[in-house]
C-alpha cells in the first residue's frame, strides 16, 4: 500500500511553550498559517486530561481538514479517530502500534541514530523523525543532534519521508529542507512566537525557497 505523508510543516504541539495564551486559539491560528499535520504531545498531563484535549483538538483539525497524529497513546488515539500516531524509540514498537490500529494511518518513528534505521520493524513506520536535528531548549533529553550532515546521510539510506525536528526556525528552515528534510517539525517557533499565524506563514516560505533549492 502507498503510505503517504505528503505534509511540509508540522506543528507539534505543547501548552507550556504558548506562554500563556490558549492552547487553541494557538493552534487554530497556525493552522490558518498553513500548518499542515499536528501532533499533540503534552508530557504533563495525565491519561484522561490527554484524551479530554485530544477530543476537543480534534474537533479543530476537523473543521479544517488537518490531521491530528497522537504521541505516544495508541488507546488515545483510537478513542478519538485520530489520523496517526508518533512513537519515538522507548515507546511502544511500531508493529505493536499497527498491529492495533491496522496499516491505515500514518504511523511515526523518531530516529536517534542511522543505526535505528536497520531495527526489525523500522521499515514500517510511515516516516521518521530525525531528533533532534539541532539541540534545543524544549526538550533536554535528547540524544546526539543529526545536524545537517547526520541528515544528508539518512536522505541517501531511505526514500521514506524525514521530518526534521530540533530548533526549527525561520532562520535555518529552508537549509534544513535543502538538505534533504521534506517535512518541518517545531514546537516553540509556532507555539511561542508573538503571532502564531505569521510565524507558520513565514515557516512555509522558507520551505519553499529550501526546495527549490534541493
Ligand atoms: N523531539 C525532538 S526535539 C523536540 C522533540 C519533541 C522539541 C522541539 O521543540 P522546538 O521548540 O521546535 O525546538
Ligand atoms: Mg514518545
Amino acid at each position: 500500500m502507498i503510505r503517504s505523508f505528503p505534509y511540509r510543516l508540522y506543528l507539534v504541539t505543547d501548552e507550556a511553550a504558548c506562554l500563556g495564551r490558549d492552547f487553541f486559539w494557538v493552534v487554530e491560528e497556525a493552522i490558518k498559517g498553513g500548518v499542515d499535520v499536528i501532533q499533540l504531545r503534552e508530557k504533563n498531563l495525565n491519561e484522561e486530561a490527554f484524551y479530554l484535549k485530544a477530543k476537543s483538538l480534534k474537533v479543530i483539525c476537523q473543521k479544517y481538514n488537518v490531521p491530528l497524529i497522537i504521541n505516544d497513546s495508541v488507546d488515545v488515539a483510537k478513542a478519538v479517530g485520530a489520523d496517526g500516531i508518533h512513537v519515538g524509540q522507548s515507546d511502544m514498537s511500531i508493529s505493536t502500534v499497527i498491529n492495533r490500529v491496522g496499516d491505515m494511518i500514518p504511523v511515526g518513528l523518531s530516529l536517534d541514530y542511522l543505526e535505528e534505521l536497520y531495527a526489525e520493524d523500522a521499515n514500517d513506520a510511515w516516516y521518521y523523525g530525525v531528533s533532534p536535528i539541532f539541540s534545543t531548549p524544549t526538550k533536554s533529553d535528547t540524544r546526539a543532534v543529526w545536524g545537517l550532515e547526520g541528515l544528508q546521510a539518512l536522505r541517501k539510506l531511505t526514500e521514506k519521508k524525514l521530518v526534521a525536528i530540533g530548533n526549527v526556525k525561520v532562520e535555518n528552515a529552508a537549509e534544513i529542507i535543502a538538505a534533504g528534510a521534506d517535512c518541518l517539525a517545531v514546537v516553540s517557533a509556532i507555539c511561542s512566537a508573538d503571532d502564531p499565524a505569521h510565524a507558520a506563514k513565514a515557516l512555509k516560505k522558507e520551505i519553499d525557497r529550501g526546495l527549490k533549492k534541493s
